[in-house]
């Protein structure tokens, strides 16, 4: 157990010092545990609760140095949120290199087997703001800053491996278009609205990117179950200055998982952290996050074959036409010290290259290369953002800058500039292995353009299509139903069915229905050839499902008199499935079970629904099944987990509560006889889900 913070587990409430003042406030003073408080300047502080006035009844005095240096600087605490990507989590871990890649690059953090790398990475939502909910539908951020011997690497990628735009003039647009609309300031983390749904219609390129988001790739499960992209071409430079294309991927090692979007809309309301809450606990349980890296390495004769240009991010190169080579592993061991400092303060940026990396022609990629540096000294207010601990290099770093606001690294000695002539306290100097940009020909006209291959907006959303499960199709075309749904002008709604009428006929039949519409017209198509591309089943999370229960949750709802051999076998059986139990009981204090024995619960039944779970039990006696078939948000934790497709063990004692929320038992309902059935449940749940079940709870 790496527990980082266990001084506040142990924690002695402090209330010995406790004593009250003349009006009844709380005065506590400093003793060996506690520092005495003081002002920014250091001065002690007598009293932290009155502010200093004329009498106890009269007006504040100006003087009052502390009252005014507190409100002062509490009135200065926030800082501009993130344009884009404002709600994130992050973590510091590290990656270790599988093997030395010297033969395609020389970036340094890939030379050596077993070389550990620093890092610290930042999950996040898109649209949202700060305080948005975790599990709104949208693309989540993968943000990692390589803390390497050669300087910083940022890889700031994404869940999905392709793009909305193929040109970073387009950004604004897209995300004016996704988030709130500007009269109304609503809606808030969605894109089910006019305003998006509009752009996406009008801007054809985007429709790969659609399929993706309407499918279960936007509710992922846990931070920790998902893919990452680096999504552009980039290159990767050899000693003998060769370059390499390289695509980067991260694969988690739990596998992927998603969350069905009932379970999203409720989850939202009950557990708005449910993402970054799930990565605190793994980390401090010391079940530390992992994902392996992979590249998908390919050279100039590869590029020109292939049927699409390796220049527009709206593309993937599928993994069954380059394989991808996995390289190292990144595992993610600590939590931030401060939220603020560290996640709320990294500063990511595409331009964060080193020797042995380089970038392409991709116009997404060199439209990012400016915006994030320009976009931090808005948000940080300092061109020396890159003093603060988390964006320093943690290599030996010397520039020549200088001043600003709030520089932290100062030049020492008489030279700030170079070349200079001084031989000693000269200053630093260039060398010969510093990075050098790959020598690559550009000929051609100045001209606002695009490569022709980009108008091929339809083959690959249409493989992305063919290539998924059916529940995974049947999500997709719910997902576009939904959304639609919430758009209120119909020809914006008819636009978007008219673009995947070129995606997959029979999706655009469901959706128009689903929408209670006629199937429009086909779009007319940029490009008049849409490829009939083969399945690339390394597109779908079910078809690619662990087979593992490890890292999820099981919930298992007890009430007093509850089975406690049972409950003893199911705790062993998930701990060996690497699982973790929270019991919800109808009072969080605790319950008795048979043995006679008062055990905590985790969770309040009102509180604990079950969609904070990814498969359930019932364990109840026969009162507590009388009891909680009265109680509706019970009912609603047996009712939804059948919904959701979760599996569901139940004692016989449980069956009234389980009539009641309308089961009716199949394949993912077990009936637990006695100590012995826990693990065959539990076996069943390394199935994830049982989405037989679905078609059967869904009529609409
Ligand atoms: Fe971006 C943040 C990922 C296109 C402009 N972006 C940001 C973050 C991620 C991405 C993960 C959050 C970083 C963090 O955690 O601090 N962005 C992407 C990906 C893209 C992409 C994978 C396409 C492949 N972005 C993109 C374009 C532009 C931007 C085309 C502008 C032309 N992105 C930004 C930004 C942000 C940002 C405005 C907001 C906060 C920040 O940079 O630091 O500069």
């Amino acid at each position: 157990m790496a527990d980082k913070h266990p001084e506040l587990k142990s924690a002695k409430l402090a209330d010995a010092s406790i004593h009250r003042g003349p009006g009844g406030e709380t005065h506590q003073v400093a003793g060996k545990d506690n520092p005495v408080l003081t002002t920014r300047q250091g001065v002690p502080v007598s009293d932290d609760q009155n502010s200093l006035k004329i009498g106890a009844r009269g007006p504040t005095l100006m003087e009052d140095f502390h009252f005014r240096e507190k409100i002062f600087h509490f009135d200065h605490e926030r800082i501009p949120e993130r344009v884009v990507h404002a709600r994130g989590f992050g973590a510091h871990g590290f990656f270790e290199a599988y093997e030395s890649l010297a033969d395609v690059t020389a970036a340094d953090l890939f030379q050596r087997s077993g070389e550990k790398t620093p890092v610290f990475a930042r999950f996040s939502t898109v649209a949202g703001n700060k305080g948005s909910p975790d599990l709104a539908r949208d693309v989540r951020g993968f943000a990692v800053k390589f803390y390497t011997k050669q300087g910083n690497w940022d890889l700031v990628g994404n869940n999905i491996p392709v793009f909305f735009i193929q040109d970073a003039i387009k950004f604004p647009d897209l995300i004016h278009a996704a988030k709130q609309e500007p009269d109304r300031g609503f809606p808030q983390a969605q894109t089910a609205h006019d305003n998006f749904w509009d752009f996406i219609s009008l801007m054809p390129e985007s429709i790969n990117m659609a399929l993706w988001i309407m499918s279960d790739r936007t509710i992922p499960r846990s931070l920790r179950f998902m893919e990452g992209f680096g999504v552009h071409t980039f290159r990767l430079i050899n000693a003998e200055g060769k370059s390499t294309y390289v695509k980067f991927h991260w694969k988690p090692k739990l596998g992927m998982q998603s969350v069905v979007w009932n379970e999203a809309v409720k989850l939202n309301g009950a557990d708005p952290d449910f993402h970054r809450r799930d990565m605190w606990d793994a980390i401090q349980a010391g079940d530390y996050p992992e994902w392996e890296l992979g590249l998908q390495l390919f050279d100039d004769a590869f590029a020109d074959e292939f049927e699409f240009d390796i220049l527009d991010a709206t593309k993937i190169i599928p993994e069954e036409r380059v394989p991808i080579r996995i390289v190292g592993r990144l595992v993610l061991d600590r939590t931030v010290d401060n939220f603020f400092a560290e996640t709320e303060q990294v500063a990511f940026q595409t331009g964060n290259i080193v020797p042995g990396i380089d970038f392409t022609n991709d116009p997404l990629l060199q439209g990012r290369n400016f915006s994030y540096l320009d976009t931090q000294l808005k948000r940080l207010g300092s061109p020396n953002f890159n003093d603060l601990p988390i964006n320093a290099p943690k290599c030996p770093f010397h520039t020549l800058q200088q001043d600003g606001h709030m520089t932290l690294n100062n030049l020492r000695g008489r030279v700030n500039y170079e070349p200079n002539s001084w031989a000693v306290d000269g200053g630093p100097r260039e060398t010969p292995k510093g990075f050098r940009s790959f020598p690559a020909e550009e000929p051609g006209e100045r001209r606002r353009a695009r490569g022709e291959l980009f108008a091929d907006h339809y083959s690959q959303a249409r493989q992305f299509y063919v290539s998924q499960s059916e529940t995974e199709q049947t999500h997709i075309k719910d997902a576009f139903v939904f959304e639609l749904s919430k758009v209120e002008t119909p020809t914006i709604r008819a636009r978007v069915v008219s673009h995947l009428v070129n995606v997959d006929k029979a999706l655009a039949e469901l959706v128009a229905d689903g929408l209670g519409m006629k199937l429009p017209a086909a779009a007319e198509p940029a490009r008049k050839i849409i490829t009939d591309l083969p399945p690339s089943p390394a597109l779908s999370i079910i078809k690619n499902a662990p087979d593992s229960f490890k890292g999820r949750k099981l919930g298992i709802l007890v009430s007093d008199g509850a089975d406690a051999k049972l409950l003893a076998a199911l705790e062993t059986a998930a701990k060996q499935h690497g699982a973790l139990v929270e019991l919800i009981a109808p009072k969080v204090g605790g319950f008795t079970a048979s043995d006679g024995k008062l055990r905590p619960a985790k969770q309040k039944v009102n509180g604990g629904p079950s969609v904070l779970y990814d498969a359930v039990a019932i364990l109840l006696s026969e009162e507590g099944a009388l009891q909680l078939q009265q109680e509706a948000t019970a009912r609603d934790f047996v009712a939804d987990a059948f919904a959701h497709a979760k599996f569901i063990a139940t004692t016989k004692e449980a069956a009234p509560l389980l009539e009641k929320a309308g089961v009716e038992p199949d394949g993912g309902v077990m009936s637990l006889g006695g100590a012995k059935d826990a693990e065959r449940f539990l076996e069943l749940c390394t199935q994830l889900r049982f989405w037989e079940r679905e078609p059967k709870v869904h009529a609409v």
